[in-house]
């Protein structure tokens, strides 16, 4: 491994563990997409050192809700670890945060592993269920600010995320109002087909990435399928509240 590479994974991956910001890496030295799923994966293995499990992984910037907020239009993917997961009506300390984000997504249950890529006719068969989900985000980049190889290299942003109750499979994710609430108030709004035009396309989108980097989604994995709107800063003392028709809801209290 390159020296960029060794020292760009160690510095995002102090920097979320301190939830202290560090400068965009791109500003200092340039580097490729391919570098910065490099470092992805190396910070990533750094966690799974430290004893964090592979959970599963996600997709980002599938809807245009999304790519316009950031600045970002690329679909990019990222690694999820068991410290990342919360149970709906835990409490989030935001002290392990540097200036996280909530956005309202879909999470898919992998049922069993999948090592080739599926289409819409089969991946379905391969999914155990489906939930309403809330993902936390919060960049390592001062200012929430990257380009699409800072935000690749730091993991997609990920940080937290919450999935509800599994559904069966063949539940509808399909053109559903999903939401996000602060406090009982809607923040969010959109329809579930933000995503891809259709979720299920964000799960055959994955199951090519992932396999063509030559690992597996593996069964009892999570897959988060991406925001279906803008994502909302969130602070101490809020109760954060996802909502899909149809799916139900969850809330997580920050403190
Ligand atoms: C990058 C992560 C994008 C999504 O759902 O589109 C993402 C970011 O916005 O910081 O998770
Ligand atoms: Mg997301």
């Amino acid at each position: 491994m390159t020296n960029l590479i060794q020292s760009a994974a160690i510095i995002l991956d102090e920097a979320a563990f301190s939830a202290q910001p560090v400068a965009q890496l791109s500003t200092q030295q340039v580097f490729s997409l391919e570098d910065a799923y490099i470092i992805q994966k190396a910070s990533i293995d750094r966690r799974l050192d430290r004893g964090e499990k592979m959970v599963g992984y996600k997709l980002g910037f599938t809807s245009k809700a999304k790519m316009k907020q950031m600045g970002v239009h690329d679909l990019i993917w990222g690694r999820l670890t068991d410290k990342m997961d919360y149970k709906p009506g835990f409490d989030l300390a935001i002290s392990d945060f540097i200036h996280p984000r909530a956005e309202p997504e879909i999470a898919f249950l992998i049922g069993k592993d999948i090592n080739k890529p599926l289409d819409l006719g089969s991946v379905k068969d391969y999914i155990a269920g489906v939930s309403v989900a809330i993902e936390f985000i919060d960049s390592r980049y001062v200012n929430f600010k990257f380009s699409l190889e800072d935000v690749v290299a730091d993991n997609c942003s990920s940080s937290g995320f919450c999935t509800g109750d599994w559904l069966p499979a063949d539940t509808r994710i399909e053109d559903l109002p999903i939401s996000l609430s602060i406090d009982g108030n809607v923040v969010e709004d959109g329809n579930s087909n933000a995503i891809m035009g259709n979720p299920w396309e964000s799960a055959v989108e994955a199951t090519r990435l992932v396999i063509a980097n030559g690992e597996t989604l593996k069964e009892g994995h999570i897959l988060l399928a991406g925001a279906a709107t803008p994502a909302t800063f969130v602070e101490r003392g809020q109760t954060v509240e996802a909502e899909a028709d149809g799916l139900g809801k969850i809330s997580i209290n920050i403190i």
